[in-house]
């Protein structure tokens, strides 16, 4: 699915991401919520106050579940099998979100990286991430 060089990128842009995941998280939820406001649903106890505090403790958990996908890349599926249950079954995020946090991500990126976010950087990572969204989401019924 991914190529060598796909890989390379994915995983030269997480170590620039690598120990700052609640602060990257923490403006991927702002962004999220401010350009896609339906997405504040979800989280009604985050978005109502944007408590920052609680913003950077939901981004860092978000982010290192990203960080653990780029660790299992080959084999997503398993790796991200309890979220994928969490997200189907529990908390039923419909599916459209998906690609909008996607989006998001991508900008949070561009904004950080620059330069350094070059266009193939940005296509590897929007094959990554679309294969997250889509183990996070297969199990709907
Ligand atoms: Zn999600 C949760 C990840 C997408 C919504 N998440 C969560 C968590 C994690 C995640 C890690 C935590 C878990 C625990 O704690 O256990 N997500 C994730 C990822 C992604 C996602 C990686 C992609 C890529 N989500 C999403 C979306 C949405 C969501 C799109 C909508 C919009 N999540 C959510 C919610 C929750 C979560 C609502 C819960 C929160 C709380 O807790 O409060």
């Amino acid at each position: 699915m991914l190529s060598a060089q796909e890989r390379a990128q994915i995983t030269q842009v997480w170590d620039l991401i690598a120990g700052h995941e609640a602060q990257f998280g923490a403006e991927l939820l702002l962004r999220l919520f401010t350009v896609y406001p339906s997405t504040k649903g979800y989280f009604p106890h985050l978005s109502a106050c944007q408590d920052a505090a609680q913003l950077l403790s939901h981004g860092q958990r978000m982010l290192a579940a990203v960080g653990a996908a780029v660790q299992h890349m080959d084999n997503l599926r398993a790796a991200l099998s309890p979220l994928a249950d969490l997200h189907a079954l529990v908390l039923r995020v419909d599916p459209a979100n998906f690609p909008l946090l996607i989006q998001c991500f991508q900008v949070v990126l561009a904004s950080h990286l620059q330069d350094e976010f070059t266009v193939e950087m940005q296509a590897a990572w929007d094959k990554f991430l679309t294969g997250v969204a889509v183990v996070l989401t297969e199990k709907y019924r």
